[in-house]
C-alpha cells in the first residue's frame, strides 16, 4: 500500500493545477461588487436599420471587469459613437426601443466628462472605407455581467455620428444606425 501513496497524493494536485486558473477568478462572484464570473459572455449580433448584418459586440467578464470587443461591417465610413444601451430591444428602423445608455450608477455621460461615465460608454468606433472596424474597451461605470443581463436585458447601439464624450446624456452622436440585443453564451 505504501508504494501507492505518492500516486494518490499526486492525483488531486494535478486536478487542482488544471482547474485553478478557471476557478480562482470566479471566487469574487460572491461579492456584490464583482463584475461577474470570469469567462461569462454575451454576444450582440448587430443589424442595420435595413436588416443587414453589421457585425458583433461581445461582452466577456475578464479580470473582474467587462471587456467589450466590437467588430463591425456594412457600416458607413467614419467615426461613430457606440454604447451599451439599457434595454434588450432593437426595433428597426430607429432602434429607440433600446432605451438610453446603460447607466446603473447614475453618472453623467462621456469618457471626457466631469461626472464619471456611463457603464455603457465607450470610445468612438472608426469605420474604414470597406465599412468595417474593430474596437476593444473595458467598460467602466459599475458595469457588471448581472446588470448587463438583467430582466430587461441590454443592447449594443452604433450611432450615425461621433460621440463628443462630454455632452450629457448621449454625446450628440445622432441617430442609431445599428443595434443588437445581448444574448448570453
Ligand atoms: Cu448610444
Amino acid at each position: 500500500m505504501r508504494s501507492f501513496l505518492p500516486l494518490i497524493a499526486a492525483a488531486p494536485l494535478a486536478l487542482m493545477a488544471c482547474s485553478e486558473s478557471a476557478e480562482q477568478p470566479a471566487a469574487p462572484e460572491m461579492e456584490e461588487s464583482s463584475a461577474g464570473a470570469t469567462g461569462e459572455q454575451a454576444v450582440a449580433a448587430l443589424q442595420t436599420a435595413e436588416g443587414q448584418p453589421a457585425g458583433t459586440a461581445t461582452a466577456t467578464v475578464s479580470d473582474d471587469a467587462i471587456k467589450l470587443v466590437l467588430a463591425v461591417q456594412n457600416l458607413p465610413a467614419g467615426e461613430h459613437g457606440v454604447h451599451v444601451h439599457m434595454v434588450g430591444a432593437c426595433d428597426a428602423p430607429d432602434f429607440t426601443t433600446a432605451g438610453s445608455h446603460w447607466n446603473p450608477t447614475e453618472q453623467t455621460h462621456g469618457l471626457e466628462g466631469s461626472g464619471g461615465q456611463h457603464a455603457g460608454d465607450m470610445p468612438n468606433l472608426q469605420v474604414n472605407e470597406q465599412g468595417t472596424g474593430t474596437l476593444e474597451y473595458t467598460l467602466q461605470g459599475g458595469a457588471t455581467f448581472a446588470g448587463l443581463m438583467d430582466s430587461d436585458g441590454s443592447a449594443f447601439v452604433v450611432h450615425a455620428n461621433a460621440d463628443d464624450q462630454r455632452t450629457d446624456p448621449s454625446g450628440e452622436s445622432g441617430g442609431r444606425i445599428a443595434c443588437g440585443v445581448f444574448t448570453a453564451g
